[in-house]
This record gives structure tokens, C-alpha cells and sequence, in this order.
């Protein structure tokens, strides 16, 4: 009997256990009714009185034993077969979590505001609801100009319209404040247009301000100068025409040598090697007058531009409403870091 089990102890340390049917077998061998360890307990009804407390022992061990084999190998076997199915494989392409894009009007909108901000001009921003004052009046437009038409301007009421230009937060800014002005006012604006490729019933502005004793047009030149380099390239030149603006005198209208064909003539420029960027000019002495800045003291000069007009002529894009129907097509072409 001590041999048997002996034997058996033997029998269960070197089955191999490595696939689901094998355990089974090796289940139906041991542990069935017509197994072996069924087999030792009959014969253990044989056992002499004086050895049955040292063979019943022996046998519980075995016992065990074998139990803890078999779930043992079960587990293994599970755990296995899981891995095989339903494993990670390590080596596959991950899949990435999606990062999101600046919109094209912002990348611009923030290159602009840093070239500025490195030669010291600071960020200002106000209401986009206005009254008549700030958005008019103040800016020197005078009371029938067309431009304060329900044609061109979204009116609330009486009083107050959709700000047409972000001059009007100049207006704030030289009011509750005094000079030296060194200011950019980004912002939206509204006009009354008929929505097309060319035009949108709101766009994007940045705006600049800069006032002090003896600010002159030569420093305005130098200033949008180093504007234009940075935002179009080192080799970029301006060239000044007169406009007129009701806010600034004298006004100019200011073009960038063309970037895409360096001026050897191209669609964007029309061939004529120019294209056009902002407006600018020196503040109309009426204009500091309104805001009680004594122009007899103080001079300075403004500009602004279209931030959806820059982004079209950097990126080529043919259609305004592009910046502002969210198809993510479009929107995911752009990329900060790129910039
Ligand atoms: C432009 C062009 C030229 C401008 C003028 C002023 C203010 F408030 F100082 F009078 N703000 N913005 C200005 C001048 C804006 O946009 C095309």
C-alpha cells in the first residue's frame, strides 16, 4: 500500500497537464469514481488497525495533492487560452488620442498679437455691442455717413448697433486712460453683408494704437514694416497709397511686396506684385480731441486689418466661410506648431 502511493505520488508530479483534454484525463484518472484515488480508499477498508492512521494520512496528502494539480493546471490552462484569443499584441500601430487643432483665424490672430507685444504694445478688448458714440460719433464719421446706414450696420436700437470696427475700444482705452498709448485690440465685428465667398456678416479685426509726444508717420512705417517682415518674411517690402479713413488724416492703405511669387507676378497679387494688407494712418486730431487727449501735445498712429484676409492669403483659402462653418475637414489642416 506505502508503494502504491509512493507510486501514485510519482504518477501525479510528472503528468503533463498542458491542454484542456489532458486535464480531463488526467481528472477521470485520479479523481473519478473509477479513478485511483477511489480505488485507494476502497482498499484502505484493508488496511490493518495499527497502520490505518499512517496510510489515512498518506492518502489525505495525496489527495490534496492531486486536487491542487488539477485546478492548478485548469487555471493555467484558462489563463492561457485567454491570453492566446484575446492578448494585446504590443507590437500593433497604438491608436492615438486625437489632439485638436487651433482654428486658422486664431493661429493668425496670436502671431499678429506677439509680433506686437515684442516691441511693447499690450492686448486691449471691449464690448461688441456699442452706442452711436464710440462706434461713430467719437471716430469722427459725421452723421450722414453711409456707413451708420441700417444698410450697413446691424442696428438693436436707437442706441445701440453690433460693432462695425474694433476702433471703437480705442475709443475706451484713450478715454478712461492716459497717454502714452501702446495698444492691439483684436477682436470680432459685424456689417450688414450678404453672405458670400468675399464677404461674411461678421469677420475678424486686430486693431493698433500707439499715441505719445512726437509720434510721427516715419514711426508708423518702421512699425508695420517690422510687422510685415515678421508675418511674411524677412525679404517682404510696403508700399504706402493715400485712402481715406473719417479717423485718420492723412490715411494710407498699406501693401506687402507678394509673398507667393515674390513679386514676380501671380494670381494672389494679380500680377501686379503687390497685395494689400491693412489701413493705417496718423489719429485725426478730432478724434484725441473726443477723448480729451490735447493734440496739441500728443500725436500718434493706428492701423487695422482682417485677420480672415491675412489667413486667406497665407493659406490660400478661396472662400470666407470656410472660417466659420466648423468642418473639421478644413479645420484639422491647420497646426500651430507648424507656424
Ligand atoms: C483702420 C485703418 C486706419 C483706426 C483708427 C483708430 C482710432 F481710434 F484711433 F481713431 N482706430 N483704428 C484705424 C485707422 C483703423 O482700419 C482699417
Amino acid at each position: 500500500m506505502r508503494d502504491k502511493i509512493k507510486d501514485l505520488f510519482n504518477k501525479v508530479d510528472q503528468y503533463i497537464i498542458e491542454s484542456k483534454e489532458q486535464a480531463e484525463q488526467f481528472r477521470l484518472m485520479f479523481l473519478s469514481r473509477k479513478g485511483e484515488l477511489s480505488n485507494l480508499f476502497n482498499d484502505f477498508k484493508n488496511v490493518a488497525a495499527e497502520d490505518k492512521k499512517e496510510i489515512g494520512l498518506l492518502i489525505n496528502q495525496l489527495k490534496d495533492k492531486i486536487q491542487q494539480r488539477y485546478d492548478d493546471a485548469k487555471n493555467n490552462i484558462d489563463n492561457t487560452s485567454t491570453v492566446n484569443t484575446n492578448a494585446e499584441d504590443y507590437t500593433r500601430p497604438g491608436f492615438p488620442f486625437e489632439t485638436g487643432t487651433s482654428h486658422p483665424l486664431t493661429i493668425i490672430r496670436q502671431k499678429i498679437i506677439s509680433t506686437f507685444e515684442n516691441i511693447g504694445f499690450t492686448v486691449a478688448s471691449g464690448p461688441e455691442v456699442e452706442d452711436d458714440w464710440h462706434n461713430f460719433s467719437a471716430l469722427n464719421f459725421p452723421e450722414n455717413h453711409p456707413a451708420r446706414d441700417m444698410q450697413d450696420t446691424f442696428f438693436i436700437d436707437e442706441k445701440f448697433a453690433l460693432r462695425t470696427h474694433t476702433s471703437s475700444v480705442q475709443i475706451r482705452l484713450m478715454e478712461n486712460n492716459k497717454p502714452p498709448f501702446r495698444a492691439l485690440m483684436p477682436g470680432r465685428v459685424y456689417r450688414n453683408e450678404a453672405i458670400s465667398a468675399r464677404a461674411h456678416c461678421f469677420f475678424h479685426q486686430v486693431e493698433g494704437l500707439y499715441i505719445d509726444k512726437n509720434v510721427s508717420f516715419a514711426d508708423m512705417k518702421q512699425t508695420l514694416l517690422y510687422f510685415s517682415k515678421e508675418i511674411f518674411g524677412e525679404q517682404t517690402k510696403i508700399r504706402l497709397r493715400p485712402s481715406y479713413f473719417p479717423f485718420t488724416e492723412p490715411s494710407a492703405e498699406m501693401d506687402v511686396s507678394c509673398f507667393i511669387c515674390h513679386s514676380k507676378g501671380c494670381s494672389v497679387c494679380k500680377h501686379s506684385g503687390w497685395v494689400e494688407i491693412l489701413g493705417c494712418g496718423m489719429v485725426d486730431p478730432a478724434v484725441l480731441q473726443n477723448c480729451n487727449i490735447d493734440p496739441e501735445v500728443y500725436s500718434g498712429f493706428a492701423f487695422g486689418m482682417g485677420i480672415e484676409r491675412i489667413a486667406m492669403l497665407k493659406y490660400r483659402v478661396n472662400d470666407l466661410r470656410l472660417f466659420s462653418e466648423n468642418d473639421i475637414r478644413f479645420l484639422k489642416q491647420f497646426n500651430a506648431a507648424n507656424e
